[in-house]
């Protein structure tokens, strides 16, 4: 029998492309997604050679854009088995009376109402099917806030409250959801949250071990690996040197 199909959006870099390899590794069918398109097919020609791969050029902020990219899946990719809703962002580091409404918007489109579309358009087949599994990603953030972390932490404490309430009200239809919130992963989040700025990007991550995202990768091959009855709900994972969201020990 074929393995699931995975959809992992936000694959052209960081955590999810780092998921993206290891269930290539694991023989997963993948479509990968994400705006960077030469960056998905680079991926494509690199894991291509392990499994299935469909690529998905499309972004998470605009529902039309997903709606198309989902209609436009051939009959034999329709059928998601795993959602792994990873794309997202936070966008500046400024106190509340500061910041840029346009760096809120864009987290809250991509962060929140990006995992709605998508999420809403996949999982009616799931519950048709009476199986499936959605993967949030959330993050310490979602768990407390911390000064400046304002509306990027809204948005994960959002997606923690989501992923409940998805698994309430499809409790009766056989779907799995699952939340996990990382600490510190080395990826180009914080190239993004700087919006370029090298060696800002390079600050939070000063003189201690982050996760990579392999490490989040591994996690979330476990949580899918579990068996049809278990569901991992909630799965916290941080850096030896994490204790809080900026609690850190530095060398
Ligand atoms: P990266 O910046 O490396 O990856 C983010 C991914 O999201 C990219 O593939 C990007 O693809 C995609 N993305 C962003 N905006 C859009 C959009 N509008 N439409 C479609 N795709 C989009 O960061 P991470 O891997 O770290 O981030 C992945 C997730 O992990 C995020 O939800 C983040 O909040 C969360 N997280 C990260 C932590 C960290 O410390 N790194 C800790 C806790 C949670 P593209 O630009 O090609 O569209
Ligand atoms: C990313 C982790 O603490 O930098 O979600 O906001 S943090």
């Amino acid at each position: 029998m074929d393995k699931e199909i995975v959809l992992i959006t936000g694959a052209t870099s960081g955590i999810g492309e780092a998921t993206a390899e290891l269930l290539a590794e694991n023989r997963y069918r993948l479509i990968i997604a994400g705006r960077r398109n030469d960056r998905l097919d680079e991926l494509k020609n690199h894991i291509g050679k392990l499994t299935y791969v469909h690529t998905l050029n499309f972004d998470i902020r605009h529902r039309d854009e997903v709606d198309r990219a989902i209609d436009s899946l051939p009959p034999e990719w329709q059928d998601v088995d795993i959602l792994v809703n990873n794309a997202g962002l936070a966008a500046g580091l400024d106190h509340f009376h500061e910041s840029d409404i346009d760096d809120w918007e864009q987290m809250i489109d991509t962060n929140l109402k990006g995992l709605l579309y998508i999420s809403r358009k996949i999982t009616p087949r799931m519950v048709e099917r009476g199986t499936g599994h959605v993967i949030n990603i959330g993050s310490i953030a979602g768990r407390e806030m911390y000064e400046k972390g304002n509306v990027y932490s809204a948005t994960k404490h959002a997606v923690e409250a989501l992923s409940r309430g998805m698994k309430m009200d499809m409790l009766n239809d056989g779907i799995r959801v699952s939340t996990i919130s990382p600490g510190l992963v080395d990826t180009e989040f914080s190239l993004v949250r700087f919006k370029g700025d090298g060696e800002r990007a390079k600050e939070p991550y000063r003189g201690m071990r982050p996760l990579s995202g392999r490490d989040v990768a591994e996690a979330i091959l476990f949580m899918i690996t579990r068996p049809p009855h278990v569901n991992i709900n909630d799965l916290l994972i941080m850096p030896t040197a994490q204790a809080a969201a900026v609690m850190v020990h530095r060398e």
